[in-house]
């Protein structure tokens, strides 16, 4: 095993990180498969630079890949659910884990990364199952800590079959275009435009 990637396990282990060397496959039609995870966490995916080292890194619901070696961070931990919760909510994506394809959504369908408070780093927005909050993630700027979850709004998400995320208005900041379930309304929600209020962050 090469010292670099001995470095970045014993770094992985030590700051609660899940690291495995990425496997690339080259493909006939000339693309390189690389192989970041075989867990399902998230029906999207999106990309932003979350820890401002100049490199893409890779956002898969509550979870984002860190570049070059995609090292696997989550954002927010897994919620135990109660046996209660569990029985009403399971198989509708309310609590961060791995998922079974083969029974069940995810929590996360339309990811995208944005400075959505205007701090100057990206933060990560999450549309939820269907008619669920839609919520993004503060980053924390590097800090060891759980990104904190802000609600976007209540119900987001079905009467059209995906949100997207449009510059609405014109502003050069993306909006986001979707339905309503509850109020049964094709809707766009207006980024933020003026910093928010943050604790503990600087
Ligand atoms: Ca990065
Ligand atoms: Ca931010
Ligand atoms: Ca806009």
């Amino acid at each position: 095993m090469k010292t670099k990637h001995l470095i970045l396990i014993l770094s992985a282990l030590i700051c609660g990180v899940a690291y495995s060397q990425p496997i690339t496959t080259p493909l006939p039609s000339g693309f390189k498969k690389t192989k970041v995870t075989s867990d399902f966490i998230s029906e999207g995916v999106a990309v932003a630079d979350l820890n401002k080292d100049g490199k893409l890194d890779i956002i898969a619901g509550y979870h984002w890949f860190e570049a070059p070696s995609w090292i696997k961070h989550q954002m927010a931990p897994a919620e135990t659910p109660t046996a209660e919760a569990s029985a009403s909510t399971m198989g509708f994506g309310m609590f961060s884990r791995v998922f079974n394809p083969r029974k069940e959504y995810s929590n996360s369908f339309l990811n995208m990364g944005m400075d959505v408070n205007l701090d100057g780093w990206d933060d990560v927005v999450i549309i939820d199952f269907p008619g669920k909050p839609a919520f993004w993630f503060e980053n924390p700027h590097n800090k060891p800590r759980v990104w904190q979850k802000h609600i976007i709004a209540d119900s987001v998400g079905i009467a059209n079959e995906s949100p997207g995320f449009i510059d609405m208005d014109g502003d050069g900041r993306l909006d986001i275009l979707c339905g309503d379930k509850a109020k049964k309304q094709i809707i766009w929600l207006k980024a933020p435009v003026i910093g928010l209020l943050h604790e503990g962050l600087s």
